[in-house]
């Protein structure tokens, strides 16, 4: 057995436990590459933006450019990485803001992956290529005002005219929905639950941009109408009938939320650790008060975990097929756990922590969307809770 001594003074501030040894160079290069990125354009701007409660749709196609859009997906036009190489993008995206990641899982797993998965090759063909590149954009409709959690109780339905289909009813709370142009838009069909292939001016097809959001306000979140909207037979996701269908695309964004949450958590820890080590009260650096060290090590430890818990399900995902409570594990862990790091970092921020100057606040308010989209922390529990019990206790 070989034996290493134990030497003071390697942990790093910033990669505690050596996790960037655990990536490999491809891994590292996309990282880096999506690092720059966010410090270029996102990081100078963001601040703004969210003030403004604005998404610049123009970042769409650069990060086409980039190839984030579809990543984790095979041929018309996507990069075809691995799992993790997609997670550690969300999670340099989301350590910018949430708006970014969510755009990024929005577009590549919620309205490409359903065409990817599900559409007839003609399907494929026309919208992803132009996904990919971010000339497209994609935006996924399943929540109704009435039906959050339980999206199985939908009212939006699907009914067959000759060989077209008539769609009526509505969606809330729609990323992306105000500046896309095709929504993936699940309804009730005779059969079961159909996904369709909604073209943006589509006649009777309407979109509500909604105002007066504390939270992910760069980004756009929008009420989908749907009002005798006729659509011919090719317009119908041919590969998948039942809520499977829209649960399967669930679990590739919530992959990429338990790896972004992380990176909301680091900005915070850093801003925290940047800010503790400059500011002087009672003459001395406020990094030198206990109670503020056991703040900045409880998320440092918070941040280290999640991204031990991230890569392992990342690699999992790689390996083969994923359970997935496996994936709300990481949801549910993840994101409670970075919404208590950005109110720590608040804290110690002090008064400036309320500010757009200092990142905390905004990745707080954020956090509280992404505690509650793509499964509510609840939702989260009783997923894990059936897998241990056998037992569902949903309703
Ligand atoms: P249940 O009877 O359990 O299942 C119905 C069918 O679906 C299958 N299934 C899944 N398939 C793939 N992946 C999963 N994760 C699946 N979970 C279930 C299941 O096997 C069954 O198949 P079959 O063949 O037997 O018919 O369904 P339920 O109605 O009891 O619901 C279960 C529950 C509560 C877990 C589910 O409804 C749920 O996950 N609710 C939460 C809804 C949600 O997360 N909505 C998110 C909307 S999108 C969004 O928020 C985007 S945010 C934007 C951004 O990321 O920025
Ligand atoms: P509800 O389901 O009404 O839940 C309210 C509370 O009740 C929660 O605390 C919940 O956990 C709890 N609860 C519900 N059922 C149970 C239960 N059985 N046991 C215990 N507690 C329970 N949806 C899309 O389809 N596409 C999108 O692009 C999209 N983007 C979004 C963007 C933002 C910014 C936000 C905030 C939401 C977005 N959503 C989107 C909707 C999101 O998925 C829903 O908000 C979420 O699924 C919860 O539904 P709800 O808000 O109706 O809450």
């Amino acid at each position: 057995m070989s034996h290493h001594p134990v030497r003071p003074g390697l942990a790093d501030p910033y990669d505690f436990l050596g996790i960037d040894a655990l990536l490999d160079e491809e891994e590292r290069l996309m990282r880096d590459t999506v690092r720059r990125f966010v410090a270029d354009k996102v990081l100078p701007n963001v601040a703004d933006w969210f003030e403004a409660a604005y998404f610049p749709k123009e970042l769409g196609r650069e990060m086409g450019a980039l190839g984030l859009l579809g990543m984790h997906l095979e041929g018309y036009g996507c990069a075809g990485t691995s799992n993790v190489a997609y997670g550690l993008a969300c999670c340099e995206l989301e350590f910018g803001d949430s708006g970014a990641r969510s755009f990024v899982s929005v577009q590549g797993s919620l309205s490409m992956f359903p065409i990817w998965a599900y559409g007839s090759e003609e399907q494929k063909q026309q919208w992803l290529p132009g996904m990919a590149s971010g000339e497209l954009i994609g935006c996924f409709g399943l929540t109704e005002a009435d039906a959050g959690s339980d999206p199985g109780s939908m009212r939006t339905v699907a009914r067959r005219d000759g060989s077209d289909w008539v769609l009526n009813g509505s969606k809330m709370w729609i990323t992306s929905g105000g500046i896309s142009d095709l929504a993936v838009v699940w309804a009730k069909a005779e059969e079961g639950i159909r996904g369709f292939i909604v073209p943006r001016h589509t006649p009777g097809f309407t979109v509500n941009d909604i105002h007066k959001k504390m939270s992910l306000r760069a980004s756009v979140t929008s009420e989908l109408v749907l009002d005798d909207v006729r659509l011919p037979a090719d317009a119908v996701l041919p590969g998948v009938v039942g809520l499977k269908g829209p649960l399967s695309c669930l679990n590739e964004a919530r992959y990429g939320i338990l790896w972004g949450a992380v990176g909301a958590a680091r900005a915070c820890y850093e801003a925290a650790l940047e800010y503790a080590k400059g500011r002087v009260m009672f003459g001395k650096p406020i990094a030198s008060f206990q109670l503020i060290q056991r703040q900045l090590v409880e998320m440092m430890v918070a941040v280290n975990e999640g991204m031990l818990v991230a890569l392992h399900i990342g690699r999992m995902k790689d390996r083969g097929p994923i359970d997935p409570a496996h994936i709300s594990f990481g949801k549910f862990d993840n994101v409670r756990r970075a919404l208590e790091v950005a109110r720590t970092a608040r804290s110690v921020l002090g008064a400036s922590g309320i500010t757009l100057e200092y990142p905390a606040i905004r990745h707080m308010n954020n956090l509280e969307s992404v505690y509650t989209y793509e499964g509510t922390n609840e939702i989260h529990s009783l997923i894990m809770g059936q897998a241990i019990t056998g037992i569902p206790a949903f309703e």
